[in-house]
C-alpha cells in the first residue's frame, strides 16, 4: 500500500516545512506594526519559511507581490487585502496553481468564495457597535443631542466599511446622536490630524464626539483639537478602535475616552493554518480572534501587560 508523502510524514509525526508568502498591506499604523511583528515572530517560532513583502497600501503592488509568490510556487499565500474588491483574477491564478490563500485580518468580496480558503481576523461590525454603545451608555440623558465627527479608515477596506456599518446600526436606535461629517483619514495619524483640522474649521466647538476607526487617527485628532485650543477627552470626547499602546497612553492622560480592541497578534493562528494546509489537513473557514474594550480606568491596569 502507498502512503502519500505528507501522510507518511504525518504518520511519523513529522510535518514538512512550509513556505508561506505573505503580502502585507502596508505600515500605516501601530496596529500594522504589531501585526507584522507577530507574523514574523510566529514564523520563526513555528519554523515556517516566511517571505513577507510590503505593498505600501497599494493594491496593484499587492497583486504583483502575490503573482511573484505564485511564480515562486510557495506552499501557501496569505495577505491582508487593502480593499474588499478586485482580487478575483490573482486569486484564480493562485487556485489554478494549487496554492491555498489565507485572508489575514481583512475580508474580501468575491463571487466565488472557493477562491480563498480561510479568514483569520476580527468582527469589525461588532467593533463599530461597541464604539457606538459606549457613547449611548455615557450620554448624560438620552435626550441630549451629540454631534459626531467620524474619521474613516482606508476607503473600501473591510475594517472601514464594517466599523462604519456597526456604528451606524446602533445610532439608528438613538436619534439624538448625529454624525455631522465623515472624513477619510486612511488609518494614518497624519491624515487623521489633517481631517480633524478641517472638521474643526467647519464645526468648531459644535463637535461633541470624535469616532475614529483606529487609534492612529484618534491621536492625530487629539493633536488637532489641542492645537485648536480645546481639551480632547473633555470638551470633545474621543472613541477609537485597535487598543494599541498609543491609545492606552492617551486613555491614561484622559485625552482619549474609550478604545475597542482589535487583536493584531494573528501570527500564531496564521502559521498553524498554513501548516495544516501544507500537510493536507482541513481548517475552518473563519477564525475570529477574541477582543475586549478599555475605559480610562481599565487602561491604567492593562497597559502594563501589553507589549504593542
Ligand atoms: C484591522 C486592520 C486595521 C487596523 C488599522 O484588522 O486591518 O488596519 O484597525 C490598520 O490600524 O491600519
Amino acid at each position: 500500500f502507498y502512503l502519500k508523502r505528507n501522510e507518511l510524514n504525518e504518520h511519523l509525526g513529522k510535518d514538512e516545512k512550509v513556505t508561506l508568502g505573505f503580502a502585507q498591506v502596508g505600515n500605516e499604523s501601530a496596529w500594522r506594526t504589531a501585526n507584522t511583528d507577530s507574523i514574523i515572530k510566529a514564523a520563526d517560532h513555528e519554523n515556517v519559511d516566511l517571505q513577507l513583502k510590503n505593498a505600501h497600501n497599494n493594491q496593484e503592488k499587492q497583486i504583483a507581490i502575490m503573482r511573484e509568490f505564485i511564480k515562486q510556487k510557495v506552499d501557501v499565500i496569505a495577505f491582508s487585502p487593502l480593499v474588499e474588491h478586485g482580487w478575483e483574477e490573482v486569486l484564480q491564478e493562485a487556485k489554478n496553481a494549487g496554492i491555498p490563500v489565507i485572508l489575514s485580518d481583512r475580508e474580501i468580496k468575491v463571487q466565488d468564495n472557493s477562491l480563498w480558503t480561510a479568514f483569520i481576523g476580527s468582527d469589525f461590525v461588532e467593533e463599530g457597535r461597541r464604539a457606538a454603545q459606549w457613547i449611548v451608555d455615557h450620554m448624560e440623558s438620552s435626550k441630549d443631542t451629540a454631534h459626531i465627527i467620524e474619521l474613516e479608515g482606508t476607503k473600501n477596506s473591510a475594517p472601514a466599511t464594517d466599523r462604519k456599518l456597526g456604528f451606524k446600526e446602533v445610532l439608528e436606535n438613538h436619534h439624538n446622536l448625529h454624525i455631522i461629517d465623515s472624513l477619510l483619514g486612511d488609518f494614518t495619524l497624519g491624515k487623521g490630524k489633517e481631517m480633524m483640522e478641517k472638521a474643526l474649521q467647519q464645526f468648531g466647538s459644535e463637535i461633541d464626539i470624535v469616532y475614529a476607526h483606529n487609534d492612529d487617527m484618534a491621536i492625530g485628532a487629539i493633536e488637532a483639537i489641542e492645537e485648536y485650543g480645546l481639551r480632547p477627552g473633555i470638551d470633545i470626547k474621543i472613541i477609537s478602535i485597535d487598543a494599541t499602546n498609543k491609545a492606552f497612553k492617551a486613555l491614561s492622560t484622559g485625552k482619549l475616552n474609550f478604545t475597542v480592541e482589535c487583536n493584531p497578534l494573528l501570527g500564531p493562528q496564521i502559521m498553524q493554518a498554513a501548516k495544516e494546509l501544507k500537510n493536507g489537513r482541513e481548517i475552518p473557514m473563519r477564525i475570529i480572534t477574541s477582543e475586549e474594550t478599555f475605559t480610562q480606568e481599565e487602561a491604567k491596569k492593562e497597559m502594563k501587560k501589553r507589549n504593542y
